[in-house]
């Protein structure tokens, strides 16, 4: 029998895709690619698989982290445009249980107000902002260590 490893899954919300394309003053030259590139080999350093999704639709967001619940081990999820409007990616982060690290490539606080409120922060165990790409390197690094500290506190878990 083979012991399978555990697993980070990183969603990415709307206009993530066009990272490196889009307004590069702001979010940089790094695209969408670099970022799963360097959360993969965070990850698998760590003994961890890695999951990446990206999509610009809400539901399907809902839908893949549906899938999650009791499956991954932790979240990275950068929210985008919905940071601030969807009560739906809140009630779903509550609702499958995993830790989540919230990540925003520039640093939101910066920027307009209404780009501070996020919802996803009244829940996340830890926020990253303002670290370009390098945020879902920390976000990954992270997560190891708050889920190996969650386990050796709660072996059942
Ligand atoms: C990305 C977006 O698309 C914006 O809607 C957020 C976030 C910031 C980021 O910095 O990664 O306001």
């Amino acid at each position: 029998m083979s012991a399978t490893r555990p697993s980070i899954l990183v969603v990415n919300g709307p206009n993530l895709n066009l990272l490196g394309l889009r307004e590069p003053a702001i979010y940089g030259s790094d695209t969408l690619a670099d970022a799963e590139a360097l959360a993969r080999e965070t990850a698998t350093a760590a003994g961890y698989d890695l999951d990446f999704f990206q999509s610009n639709w809400e539901g399907a967001i809902i839908d893949r982290l549906h899938a999650a619940r009791g499956a991954a081990s932790g979240l990275i999820v950068n929210p985008a445009g919905l940071t601030s409007v969807s009560i739906a990616l809140l009630d779903t982060l509550l609702a499958v249980e995993i830790p989540v690290v919230e990540v925003h490539v520039s640093n939101i606080h910066r920027r307009e107000q209404f780009r501070h409120l996020s919802y996803v922060s009244t829940m996340a165990d830890a926020v990253i902002a303002g670290c370009g790409i390098a945020g879902y390197r920390y976000a990954v690094d992270f997560l190891v260590g708050h889920i190996t500290s969650r386990s050796s506190k709660n072996p059942a878990r």
